[in-house]
C-alpha cells in the first residue's frame, strides 16, 4: 500500500483546491483570492493536509509553498471551460516535474463517459505507473461528463466514478457528492481500499456546507478537496476550523 502520511492526518484529509483559475477562469476570483499567496496563507494557517495547484503556480510560488510546509498536490492535467462538447483534459505536467517541484502527491482528472475517456485513461495509466515507482500517491478526480451519461442516475454515476478509481489504481479518488448519504455510502463501498474525498462545489451557506461535511464523514469518505467554499468565504479560517472539527472531532 502506498503511504498517504504526507497528505493525511490520522487517516483523514483536507485539501485546499486552487486549480479553478484554469478550469473555470477568473470569474471565480475577487481582488484577494486571485493571489496565490492568499491561498498558501489559508492552507498554512488553516492546517490543510494539502494544497492543489497546477504546475505554473507551483513553479512561480515554489519558495512560498515550501516555506508554508503544506504538502503540494500537483494537478497534472487541466483544461479551460471555453471548449464545449464532450470534455477532454490533457496532461500538462509530468510526474518527474511534480517531484522536482516538491509534490507530495499528484492529481489527474478523468471525465468518464466522455467520448475521449480512453485518452485520459491512457495518460493516467502512464502517470500511475511512474508515480508508483517513486512512491507518490495518485489522486484521481473522476467526474462523469458528456452526452452519453444523460440518462444515468446520480447514484449510479457516483458509484461508477468511485469504482473506476479502484479499478485504475488510484490511491484516492475525488468525486462529487449528490447530497444523498445512502448513495455516497454505496460509492465508498465501491471504492474498496481506494480512499474517497469529496469536491466542495459552488459556494453554499455555512449550515448546508457543514451538514454535507458531516454526511461525507459518516458515509466513510476520508475528507474533502475544497476550494470556492473556503477562499470565497470572507472568513476562510473560521469556516476551515468548523470543517476540521467535523472531520477530526
Ligand atoms: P471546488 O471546491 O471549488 O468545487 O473545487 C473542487 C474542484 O474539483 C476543483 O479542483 C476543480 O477546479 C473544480 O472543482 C472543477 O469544477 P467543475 O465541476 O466545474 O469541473
Amino acid at each position: 500500500m502506498i503511504n498517504l502520511k504526507k497528505i493525511t492526518k490520522k487517516g483523514k484529509a483536507l485539501f485546499l483546491a486552487y486549480d479553478q483559475g484554469l478550469e473555470h477562469g477568473p470569474s471565480d476570483f475577487n481582488d484577494k483570492n486571485v493571489d496565490p499567496n492568499y491561498i498558501i496563507e489559508i492552507a498554512k494557517k488553516g492546517g490543510y493536509t494539502g494544497v492543489v495547484f497546477q504546475k505554473g503556480i507551483a513553479e512561480k510560488y515554489k519558495s512560498e509553498i515550501k516555506k508554508s510546509k503544506v504538502s503540494l498536490i500537483l494537478k497534472l492535467n487541466g483544461k479551460t471551460n471555453l471548449v464545449k462538447g464532450d470534455p477532454i483534459s490533457r496532461q500538462l505536467c509530468t510526474v518527474k516535474e511534480a517531484i522536482k517541484l516538491g509534490a507530495g502527491a499528484v492529481g489527474y482528472t478523468i471525465y468518464i463517459g466522455s467520448k475521449h475517456e480512453s485518452i485520459m485513461f491512457k495518460e493516467f495509466e502512464n502517470i500511475q505507473r511512474e508515480a508508483r515507482k517513486k512512491g507518490l500517491p495518485v489522486i484521481a478526480w473522476i467526474y462523469p461528463r458528456g452526452k452519453s451519461i444523460k440518462s444515468k442516475s446520480s447514484r449510479e454515476l457516483m458509484a461508477y466514478a468511485a469504482r473506476t478509481g479502484l479499478e485504475i489504481g488510484a490511491d484516492i479518488i475525488k468525486i462529487k457528492y449528490n447530497g444523498k448519504i445512502a448513495d455516497l455510502k454505496w460509492a465508498v463501498k465501491n471504492a474498496g481500499k481506494t480512499r474517497v474525498i469529496i469536491a466542495g462545489g459552488v459556494k453554499k451557506n455555512e449550515r448546508e456546507l457543514l451538514r454535507q461535511v458531516r454526511e461525507i464523514v459518516d458515509a466513510g469518505a476520508i475528507g474533502l478537496a475544497i476550494g470556492r467554499n473556503i477562499w470565497q468565504n470572507k472568513k476562510p479560517l473560521e469556516i476551515t476550523k468548523k470543517i476540521k472539527k467535523v472531520i477530526w472531532g
